[in-house]
């Protein structure tokens, strides 16, 4: 991919465009989240500040398990103790950047680097090389991710450290495979080895042997493989004497060489590349499968409220509400509020049965049942309706005297619930006007219950969130790829 370190001015809109997409969405239902994320850092983080600058220092991130000596030989390569190294573990508790340039800009979600915690100047790394002594893997970042990890998908290369007693542990295979997959030049050192060379080269050979069964060692035999003997740490420097240091030194040194370094950057990012093609075409359909869920789950927030309203709008034009008539408007309210656990139910129950919905519904309880402000909603609107009953009962007569219009008012309100109700003979006032008026009323309760219901359902609407539109599968493409 030596064609995209090439083309930077086409690539990074192209690049930051799709990045601004990652961003503007989460995959909820479907799952995914976790990669739309992962991508969106490779892009943000590594690729465009790479491509914008392909010709600086080459960030080597130095990782492996807690107290391999890891602290120790970078204080060992630098003479000077740059890093907190000892028996106490976890020792080096955030990453520490030994940089002759300031900090990266592919390390620049680090906030305590940004805020200059942790960058060490003094004396100059290897010409070229900007080191990161790192956490082991033990120790998170932010969240769950561990900070090695982090460090390693923002570095250009990688030196992991094995103790020589350890080094078959499976503690760092995850560091190794990360480094692999991204196809950073790696450095495998075992630490700490036994003085005699013949148990040292059975050692190493069995290390690079293991390396190349899960196939992160490149080519065949020991080269990458890098033995250092325990030796004397020196209490002025935390670390071994240069001269116990000289073989690692020597391959570290080698990294930095201009025409490699060039070489591997253009590699990561070619690697990066590839992975950022790959993960938005998973991303196109783990979004679709995104529109898919979110559509069904809204299906039976819509389906549930909607029967729900119907019902109720039908049972109150055919007179089975009727018994309300003898009631205060409280009673009116407490039928929309029972309603709305009974049209909650049915959503519960339908998103229970598949996994996105009852991933919603996990730890959520309250859900069976009416949202605790549907009970004031309910008195706020049934009273509302009561107190518009008088505005309807004197339609243009509004000069009507106060007890009389209470008196149509009450009729009304009777008339309206109990649909089958007549007026007695001898009530005064058109009785077409009020069965008119009735009707209208009726109409107007059974609107005022929607509004109730629908506030009721937010709830669930809120929890689905928005539907992934088409527009956004189209920005998760690069220019290049073919439609
Ligand atoms: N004697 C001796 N001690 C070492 C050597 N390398 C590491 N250690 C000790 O092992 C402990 C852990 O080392 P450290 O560098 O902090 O490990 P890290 O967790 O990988 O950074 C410290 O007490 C070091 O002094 C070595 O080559 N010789
Ligand atoms: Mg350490």
């Amino acid at each position: 991919m030596v064609l995209a370190a090439q083309d930077p001015d086409g690539l990074l809109p192209v690049l930051r465009g799709v990045s601004d997409a990652l961003g503007s969405f989460r995959l909820r239902h479907g799952g995914g989240d976790e990669g739309r994320r992962a991508l969106r850092a490779r892009i943000r983080d590594y690729l465009v500040p790479r491509l914008l600058d392909p010709d600086s220092a080459l960030v080597v991130a130095v990782v492996g398990g807690s107290g391999s000596g890891k602290s120790t030989l970078v204080n060992s390569l630098a003479r000077r103790r740059i890093s907190a190294s000892g028996p106490l573990r976890p020792t080096t508790l955030t990453p520490l950047v030994w940089t002759g340039e300031g900090l990266p800009p592919t390390l620049g979600s680090f906030p305590a680097l940004v805020a200059g915690r942790g960058v060490v100047a003094d004396p100059p790394p290897p010409e070229g090389l900007i080191v990161v002594d790192t956490p082991p893997p033990s120790v998170a970042a932010d969240g769950e991710r561990a900070a090695a990890m982090a460090v390693l998908d923002a570095a250009d290369a990688c030196v992991f450290v094995a103790s020589g007693i350890r080094y078959a542990d499976a503690a760092g295979w995850d560091l190794i495979d990360l480094a692999a997959r991204r196809r950073l030049p790696t450095l495998f050192v075992i630490n700490r080895l036994p003085r005699a060379p013949e148990i040292q080269n059975l050692l190493l050979d069995d290390f690079a042997r293991r390396l190349t069964a899960r196939g992160v060692l490149a080519g065949a035999g020991r080269g990458g493989v890098v033995g250092v003997a325990e030796g004397p740490v020196l209490s002025e420097s935390g670390g071994l004497p240069p001269e116990w240091v000289g073989g690692l030194r020597k391959e570290i040194e080698a990294l930095a060489d201009p025409l490699a370094r060039r070489r591997a950057v253009e590699r990561v990012i070619g690697a990066a590349w590839h992975e950022v093609r790959r993960g938005l075409g998973a991303m196109r359909g783990a979004l679709v499968d995104e529109a898919v869920a979110a559509l069904a789950l809204g299906d039976a927030v819509e389906a549930g409220y909607r029967a729900v309203e119907s019902e109720l709008a039908a049972a109150l034009r055919g007179g089975r509400l009727a018994a309300l008539a003898a009631e205060a408007p409280e009673a009116l309210a407490a039928v929309v509020v029972r309603r709305s656990s009974l049209a909650a139910r049915r959503v519960a129950a339908a998103w229970e049965a598949g996994p996105a919905g009852a991933a919603l519904l996990a730890g959520r309880p309250d859900l069976w049942a009416h949202a605790p402000e549907t009970a004031e909603e309910a008195r706020t609107q049934a009273a509302a309706w009561a107190a518009g009953l008088g505005r309807r009962a004197a339609g243009r007569r509004i000069r009507w005297r106060r007890r009389r219009a209470r008196r149509q008012a009450a009729m009304l309100y009777r008339l309206a619930l109990d649909p089958f109700h007549r007026p007695e003979p001898g009530t005064r006032g058109s009785g077409a006007f009020l069965v008119r008026a009735a009707k209208e009323a009726r109409a107007a309760l059974a609107d005022s219950w929607r509004v109730v219901l629908e506030a009721d359902a937010e709830r669930f609407r809120s929890l689905i969130g928005p539907v992934p539109s088409g527009t956004l599968l189209a920005r998760l493409r690069l220019a290049e790829e073919e439609k």
